[in-house]
């Protein structure tokens, strides 16, 4: 039998915190993997395109109030709602490379103080990304990039809240999923340098897919 035909697309998720350069690695990363010819899709989260999408944006522009418990559950349903055409996407052969996912669900809603149980519980058994990198950046570095942004969440006690929730969701993930699922990439230097570095965790999972079936999340 032909090895290759059991193979599926790889799902990769970034991850970290605002202006550590996620999305601009993101379409980079899509770019040159379309250029050489692989089949790969950019699938943001949130997407703010959906009719939950749109909720979503209303609140974190400040347009709409929301119970924390409440937003929280729409992020979820916003991943729930993309989950079937990532899965369907994955088995075709289509790398998938995510721009946030669960994780930031859960150390957004945890650092504004809501149970890492609640926050960790609505994602359970959708697509486990068979790799998360979560792109590192000092509270000081990030702030001389660039003025936040007006957006909910952009504030320094928030981000610096959020940083050390993520340090738990990353233990999460390596006794759940094995330490092998969760790499973190020093977002420090050019954009070309953390290019590299990324391409050099992941160029085995973009050109070669992934074998075995798309594993379910937290369980
Ligand atoms: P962007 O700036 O990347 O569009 O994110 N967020 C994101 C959550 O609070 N929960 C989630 O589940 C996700 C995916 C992170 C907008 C903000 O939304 C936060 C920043
Ligand atoms: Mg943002």
């Amino acid at each position: 039998s032909d090895p290759s035909s059991s193979r599926r697309g790889a799902f990769i998720v970034f991850e970290g915190l605002d202006r550590c350069g996620k999305s601009t690695q993101v379409a980079r990363l899509v770019e040159r993997l379309e250029r050489k010819g692989d089949r790969a899709r950019l699938q943001k989260f949130p997407d703010r395109t959906t009719a939950i999408g749109k909720m979503i944006d209303a609140y974190l522009q400040s347009k709409a109030e929301m119970d924390d418990h409440a937003i929280h559950l729409l992020f979820s349903a916003n991943r729930w709602e993309c989950a079937n055409a990532i899965r369907r996407d994955l088995e075709n052969g289509i790398t998938v490379i995510a721009d946030r996912y669960a994780f930031s669900g859960i150390a957004f809603s945890a650092a504004k103080g809501l149970p890492f149980d609640f926050c960790l519980n609505p994602d359970k058994s959708l697509p486990l990304p068979d790799l998360t990198l979560y792109m590192t950046l000092s509270q000081e570095e990030a702030s001389s990039r660039s003025q936040f942004g007006e957006e909910r969440y952009e504030t320094v006690s928030m981000q610096s809240a959020t940083r050390q929730q993520f340090t738990l969701v990353a233990q999460e993930v390596k006794n759940r999923h094995g330490k092998e699922r969760w790499v973190e990439v020093d977002a420090r230097g050019t954009i070309e340098e953390v290019e590299t570095r990324i391409e050099g965790i992941i160029a085995n999972l973009t050109s070669q897919g992934v074998q075995g079936e798309i594993g379910k999340l937290w369980i």
